[in-house]
């Protein structure tokens, strides 16, 4: 079990995904989808820090891979400002799913409509042409709402119909979409024959048999349990719980094939520490021959890569820390090497600024900070262009001198050099050698 959060140092190159695989910032209730543009996806919710309960998750990114190692944060995809019939207070942006269905992308996602958000309960759907951006919300699915109306996950059968389920508080439902997948064929009904269900529910297919995965309620530390049925709305046979509790008091998680192999996305906690800041992990799962469902091994190692390693991005830009502004107590300190690093922000008042950085055509790029601390877990604030993208984390390298650590986030930037990154300290020492810029093209 890989809930020791002594010992995870920051590696720049890595030979496996390391568990957990997406570090800088928090994410959890990975549902994991394999698209026809031959990659895989995770969209994943969004814990903010500093965490408040569940109160503030919000911004959902989407994280691509084309080896299982190497993982491409596509940036934000909504958040509960994009969303009109959402709760005023924003926030609340739970587990999602994505379906694709004749051409479009649909993105599911629990949200309260109202202040009172534990009533008021909707599933949100936003679509889009593209997996990963320009997603536009559509509204709520009609005829649903209140208590409990949480996880939502599609199925998209072999024979093109989709499948939506859902559920918490010990009770799970499906039910059709019809061809729109915006509403319901013929309303939803309560999956029968799961043992201990709490929330998460997950359904997947393999050689005809169909899987309903979730969490259980096992007080504080929920496990992964499943059934099978033949049919895609059950009844479902139990069969036994194959993911152990990680650490964390909620579990949630997808099982997907990618290139014939199978794979579970989970979360724990072992970064933060704590139950409200998770992280996305991935391992391998594995079937038995009679289709049961071998316990998963949570490892820190991860899973291997299954392709090549990605190209660098031809159009990538680095900004040396010599370039930057300090302000307060940040200093330019210059290394027995000749180079040049920023340190000391995490002083009151201390920032550096980046200006001039050159957005190419504008929208979508990745900024990766390169740095070296000895804390176990520094954390730095990032502000592009004024808006505010914090926190980042930057884990241990090991030492500080050890410019090995990488954190990074794809945010928005306006075409030109005419962009400003502005960095000030989040929490713990941290000295940044360089600043990378890559932006994403679709
Ligand atoms: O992430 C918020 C909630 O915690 C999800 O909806 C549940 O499945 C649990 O992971």
């Amino acid at each position: 079990m890989s809930n020791n959060n002594q010992d995870i140092i920051v590696e720049s190159k890595k030979r496996t995904s390391l568990n957990p695989v997406i570090t800088s910032i928090y994410t959890a209730d990975p549902s994991a989808h394999v698209w026809s543009d031959g990659k895989i996806y995770i969209y994943a919710s969004h814990d903010m820090d500093p965490a408040r309960g569940c109160d503030l998750m919000d911004r959902y990114h989407v994280f691509s891979s084309q080896d299982m190692v190497n993982w491409v944060d596509e940036g934000e995809i909504l958040s509960s400002d994009d969303v009109a019939w959402g709760r005023p207070e924003g926030g609340f942006m739970w587990a999602p799913d994505c379906a694709y269905k004749n051409g479009t992308y649909y993105f599911y996602y629990p949200h309260p409509s109202d202040s009172n958000w534990n009533d008021s309960w909707k599933i949100g759907v936003a679509t889009s042409k593209k997996p990963a951006s320009d997603f536009t919300d559509q509204g709520y699915i009609p005829g649903l709402g209140g208590f409990a109306l949480i996880d939502p996950c599609v199925l998209v059968d072999e024979d093109d119909r989709a499948y939506m389920y859902y559920g918490g508080g010990s009770t799970c439902l499906g039910g059709e979409l019809n061809e729109d997948m915006l509403s319901l064929k013929n309303g939803m009904t309560e999956m029968e024959g799961l043992e201990d269900f709490h929330e998460a529910a997950w359904v997947f297919k393999r050689n005809g048999l169909y899987y309903l995965t979730y969490a259980d309620n096992l007080e504080d530390n929920n496990r992964m349990r499943y059934a099978t049925s033949e049919n895609p709305l059950g009844p479902w046979m139990y069969r036994g719980i194959f993911l152990e509790p990680t650490g964390c008091s909620t579990t949630h998680g997808s099982v997907v094939e990618f290139k014939d192999q199978w794979y579970l996305f989970y979360h724990n906690q072992s970064i933060s520490g704590e139950g409200n800041l998770r992280s996305v992990c991935i391992d391998y799962l594995e079937f038995n021959e009679d289709g049961t469902i071998k316990p998963v091994i949570q490892t820190k190692e991860g899973v291997s890569s299954i392709g090549t390693t990605p190209e660098v991005n031809p159009y990538l830009k680095t900004y040396p820390a010599a370039d930057c502004m300090v302000f307060g107590g940040a200093e330019i300190q210059t290394l027995e090497s000749g180079q040049q690093v920023v340190s000391h922000l995490q002083t009151e008042g201390s920032y550096v600024l980046f200006n001039n950085i050159e957005g190419g055509e504008g929208g979508r790029a990745s900024i990766e900070l390169h740095y070296a601390t000895s804390e176990r877990l520094a954390k730095v604030n990032l502000y592009v262009n004024d808006k505010d993208y914090s926190l980042l984390n930057a884990l241990s390298t090991g030492g500080a001198q050890q410019f090995s650590g990488r954190t990074n986030i794809t945010v928005n930037v306006l075409p030109g050099a005419i962009n400003t990154l502005r960095i000030t300290g989040g929490h713990g020492e941290i000295s940044i050698i360089q600043m990378t810029i890559s932006p994403l093209v679709d």
